[in-house]
C-alpha cells in the first residue's frame, strides 16, 4: 500500500472532524504542510485549548509518517536570524486558556518524512499530554494556507 493510500485508509476509519476532544483538552484548527516534492521535513500547527482548572503540558508527539517527530520553537539568534530548536520540556497549556502552534513560532516538526505531504491527505499524529494523556488526531494537509511565518521548513 502506498503512503498516500495508507493515509487515506487511516483517514477513512476515523472522523474527519478537525477538532479533537479529550477531557479538558480540545485540539482545534490543525493543519500540516511540507515544502515541495522533495521535502524531507514537514510541520503541523494547531490551537490547543484547556478548559480545565489546572495547567496541562504537551510533552511529546509521535507519528509514523517520519523518522522523528519533535516539538520545536523558533528563536532569533545573535545574528537576528530565526532558528528552529527542539523543546524537550514541551509547551504548557494554561488552565482556562490556550496555546497556539503557529508558523514562525512553536510547532510540531516531522523530520525524515517518508513522502511529501499531499494536499488533502491526513497525517496521523499522537499528542502526549501530562494530564490528558494521549490524544490521537488526524491532521489535514493544507499546502495553500498562508498565515504568516517564513520558510522554516527548508531545514535539512
Ligand atoms: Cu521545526
Amino acid at each position: 500500500m502506498s503512503f498516500k493510500s495508507a493515509l487515506l485508509a487511516a483517514a477513512a476509519s476515523l472522523s474527519l472532524a478537525t477538532a479533537a476532544l479529550a477531557g479538558d483538552i480540545i485540539i482545534d484548527d490543525a493543519y500540516a504542510r511540507s515544502a515541495g516534492a522533495h521535502a524531507k521535513a514537514g510541520a503541523a500547527f494547531m490551537v490547543i485549548h484547556n478548559s480545565g482548572d489546572t495547567d496541562d503540558r504537551l510533552m511529546d508527539v509521535r507519528s509514523d509518517v517520519s523518522a522523528r517527530v519533535e516539538l520545536h520553537t523558533h528563536k532569533i539568534n545573535d545574528q537576528g536570524v530565526a532558528q528552529m530548536m527542539h523543546v524537550p520540556e514541551g509547551f504548557v497549556i494554561p488552565a482556562g486558556g490556550m496555546h497556539a502552534l503557529a508558523r514562525g513560532g512553536d510547532h510540531v516538526m516531522f523530520m525524515g518524512i517518508k513522502a511529501p505531504f499531499e494536499q488533502g491527505a491526513m497525517v496521523p499524529l499522537t499528542l502526549l499530554f501530562e494530564k490528558a494523556g494521549e490524544i490521537e488526531i488526524e491532521v489535514p494537509v493544507d499546502l495553500e494556507r498562508q498565515d504568516g511565518g517564513h520558510g522554516h521548513m527548508k531545514k535539512n
